[in-house]
């Protein structure tokens, strides 16, 4: 879905952010649902590095994304993701028992995944050589390793975790996606559940957005 300047749902995404966190930064999260619910959208850019003060009025930590549609303001791409699946059987279930099971993966990706692969990410990237994250990485990677085999027994050798595709794999894939800036050894059954995820056209076509709203790197590193 094109992106349209007379959209009434706008995503406010940043003007630019280091090549390493081109798509990986959330509001991925957002235009991906809403290319699976064939819902048009306009972005709003703002700098990451000069982030105006007007922002945190609206989004408190001035982060991304932020969500507007009408009088629908949100933040926290989980809750703007749900909204839109909402709106669309694609992205939720209406019928149970798969649609309890999309909401159940959708807050195991934010409460029950996503920590470990950030802290993973703190220690390999972020913090990289400094003497704290030297020391907590090994016990990290154990336990974001024994998750991600739970997560993979989970899984199984089911395409999708709620059965069908829905707005839990669009949080899960991408925040398993996110481990490839570290060291972290992936069962193949979540890389191949990843390249699902990322095979889908909606997927590529969220991902070429947010690329194409990102000014060139001033170092000229290719994007
Ligand atoms: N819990 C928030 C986190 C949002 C978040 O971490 N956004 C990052 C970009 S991916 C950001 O804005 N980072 C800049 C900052 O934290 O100051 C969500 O899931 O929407």
């Amino acid at each position: 879905m094109p992106i349209d300047p007379n959209s009434p749902i706008e995503v406010t995404a940043f003007d630019w952010v280091p090549p390493f966190a081109r798509g990986q930064v959330r509001d991925l999260r957002v235009r991906w649902a809403l290319e699976e619910a064939g819902l048009s959208y306009r972005t709003r850019l703002i700098s990451a590095r000069e982030r105006p003060d007007w922002y945190f009025k609206e989004q408190p930590f001035g982060q991304v994304p932020y969500y507007r549609d009408g009088a629908v303001e949100m933040f926290e791409c989980a809750a703007i993701a749900l909204h839109i699946a909402e709106k669309s059987e694609v992205l939720l279930p209406r019928t149970e028992p798969d649609r309890s099971r999309a909401l159940t993966w959708l807050l195991a990706a934010m409460n029950s995944i996503d920590p470990y692969v950030m802290n993973q990410i703190t220690c390999d990237v972020f913090a990289q050589g400094q003497e704290w994250a030297t020391l907590r990485k090994p016990s990290q990677t154990e336990m974001l390793e024994r998750r991600l085999g739970q997560l993979a027994d989970a899984l199984g050798d089911r395409d999708w975790f709620a059965g069908v595709f829905s707005v839990a794999d669009i949080l899960m894939v991408c925040t398993l996606r996110t481990l490839r800036n570290t060291s972290a050894d992936i069962p193949q059954t979540l890389l191949d559940y990843v390249a699902r995820g990322e095979a889908r056209p909606a997927f590529k076509a969220a991902l070429a957005a947010q690329f194409a709203d990102f000014l060139p790197d001033p170092e000229g590193v290719p994007a």
